[in-house]
């Protein structure tokens, strides 16, 4: 239960993405529906499966007036991967079998790959009042609750052929990189580092490929490109000639230009939703595959038609990886100090983050700063973020949503602006008694639009993107019944964070910064790691 559809629509889309199964969201009529639609538009994009099921008035009572009916017909548009007005309820044997053959069907199409939300409109006339006392599951149904029927799919297999020709292309690649974006498959981490293994090259890793985290092999994972690919010339000489991309769009803008710049490397996009993600438009091929078995059967190709695959130069890889660990020292060295930054916030976290804790992390600088200051480490940690539509609402509901389905250690980061446009999903910490540490950067504002070439453009920069909306959140955090700290410098942060963890309920941490402050120290960094870093481009390793 959630008083607010906005909001709710947002919780299950957390549980959703948390347990990777459909979750329903039910309302009643009207606006009620159309305040799930933001949900369901990041349930779309982020490919997560959603059964909408909403209440509505029976045909005749629609488009005429009634109260807080309104045209509810194929309400979200193409977000949805399947409509149904149903008919109305009635309670013989042919209906029945109807009612439930359509929920398998709702099923069945919101987790078929590529998932996503589905939604089915339910017209009742009145009495709508139910009758509790007499609830119980109409005879016809018997003591069998199984699904009336079950969908078969054979699932995107390629053929041997096209995985030979493939093999054989990627066998020839003398500097080949793997690059993994947004990705969410059990199995896939360790799947796809045995796939870089015998390649023998680099993999580029968004935090949101969850491969920065766990306990296969990190040898190949390159975890700082962000930082050394701003540099033109790095880029630039860092010339592959094969790129295979997994998942979503990765975040970074910097590797984004990177393979633009290299528009003349064969680039393979593996999707197992077969869908059309590369706003490049720079793929050679698009391949439809379920990415593990594409990695397995590219590997057992290799290995029957003893493909050469020591073609990969290993001076090639050993420049990726030097440049990687270089980064990384100075990277961490400039990161941390006493008085606070908002990438330490990150890099602090994969200290302290327990093994088995999830991290969502909220749009704006805190998903950039993931990816720049969180680096690989041994515990299973999962990362979440809205990044289908990159919203900033329904951020706090989706971390209230995913620690709803999980027993264990549950953090949030987010800036000012996403907290406050989800400061009613907060009620759900308090009506369920859920269990979340929020980190809260507050900045006063939009902090990433300092970085972009509009900060210029003084006179209308802080009423149109800076924003500032001047909150004192303690007010809101204590009227939901959670704890409110605030921290000014690291060794209170971390100890607060750590009670924080012991101290079931809602607990929110805030870390107070300055934009224009927060831009300098960011370019500072990147000044550091630049000069660190080039010198490394013409040594021998
Ligand atoms: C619903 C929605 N409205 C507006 C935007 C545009 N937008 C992207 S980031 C951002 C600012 C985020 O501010 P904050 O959450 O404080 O994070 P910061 O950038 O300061 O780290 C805005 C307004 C969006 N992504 N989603
Ligand atoms: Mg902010």
């Amino acid at each position: 239960m959630h008083v607010d559809e906005r909001s709710a629509g947002f919780f299950a889309l957390g549980m959703a993405k948390a347990t990777k199964q459909p979750t329903i969201l039910v309302c009643s009529s009207g606006t009620a529906a159309a305040n799930f639609l933001p949900a369901v538009v990041e349930a779309h994009y982020s490919r997560i499966p959603l059964i909408v099921l909403t209440a509505d008035r029976p045909h005749e009572l629609r488009e005429v007036g009634a109260p807080q009916a309104i045209d509810q017909v194929n309400l979200y548009g193409k977000f949805v991967k399947y409509f149904a007005d149903l008919a109305l309820p009635e309670a013989s044997e042919t209906m029945i079998r109807y009612v439930r053959t359509m929920a398998v069907r709702a099923v069945s199409a919101s987790s078929g790959a590529s998932a996503g939300p589905v939604h089915l409109n339910f017209p009742f006339r009145e009495p709508l009042t139910p009758d509790l006392s007499s609830f119980a599951l109409p005879k016809s149904w018997g003591a069998d609750k199984r699904p009336t029927c079950k969908v078969i799919d054979g699932g995107r297999v390629l053929s041997t052929e096209q995985i030979r020709t493939i093999a054989d292309a990627i066998s020839k690649s003398e500097r080949p990189i793997i690059v993994c974006g947004p990705i969410d498959i059990s199995g896939f981490s360790k799947s796809v580092v045995t796939f870089s293994a015998k390649l023998g090259c680099p993999v580029l890793a968004d935090p949101l490929s969850q491969l920065r985290s766990g306990e296969h092999d990190k040898g190949l994972i390159v975890d700082t490109y962000d930082s050394f690919l701003r540099e033109s010339e790095i880029a630039q000489r860092l010339k592959p000639d094969l790129i295979i991309r997994f998942g979503a769009v990765p975040t970074s803008k910097s590797l984004g230009l990177y393979l633009q710049k290299h528009s003349d490397a064969r680039l393979l996009v593996v999707d197992e939703g077969a869908g059309w993600r590369e706003p490049t438009h720079m793929f050679s091929d698009l391949i439809y595959a379920e990415p593990i078995q594409f990695c397995e059967s590219i590997i057992e190709a290799i290995d029957e038609l003893n493909l050469e695959t020591a073609s990969t130069s290993l001076e090639w890889t050993r420049k990726w990886i030097e440049l990687n660990r270089t980064a990384k020292i100075e990277l961490s060295n400039r990161v941390q100090s006493e008085k606070m930054n908002e990438g330490q916030v990150f890099f602090e976290l994969s200290n302290l983050l327990p093994q088995g804790s999830n991290l969502f992390v909220g749009s704006g600088m805190p998903v950039r700063d993931l990816d720049s200051f969180y680096f690989c480490n041994d515990r299973e940690i999962k990362l979440f973020s809205n990044r289908g539509a990159n919203g900033i609402d329904g951020v706090v509901s989706g971390a209230l949503g995913v620690s709803a389905m999980s027993d264990t250690v549950n953090v949030l980061v987010l800036g000012d602006l996403s907290f406050y446009h989800d400061l009613n999903g907060l009620l759900a910490a308090k009506l369920h008694k859920l269990n979340l540490t929020i980190v809260l950067i507050n900045n006063d504002g939009g902090g990433i639009f300092s970085f972009l070439p509009q900060a210029q453009f003084a006179p209308h920069f802080e009423e149109l993107f800076g924003t500032p909306i001047g909150l004192d959140f303690e007010h809101a955090v204590r009227m939901y019944g959670g704890t409110f700290t605030s921290t000014s410098t690291w060794g209170q942060f971390c100890e607060t964070f750590k009670r924080s963890l012991r101290e079931p309920g809602l607990n929110v941490i805030e870390v107070r910064t300055n934009r224009d402050e927060n831009v300098r120290v960011h370019r500072e960094i990147w000044g550091a790691v630049s000069n660190a870093i080039r010198p490394v481009l013409d040594r021998d390793v």
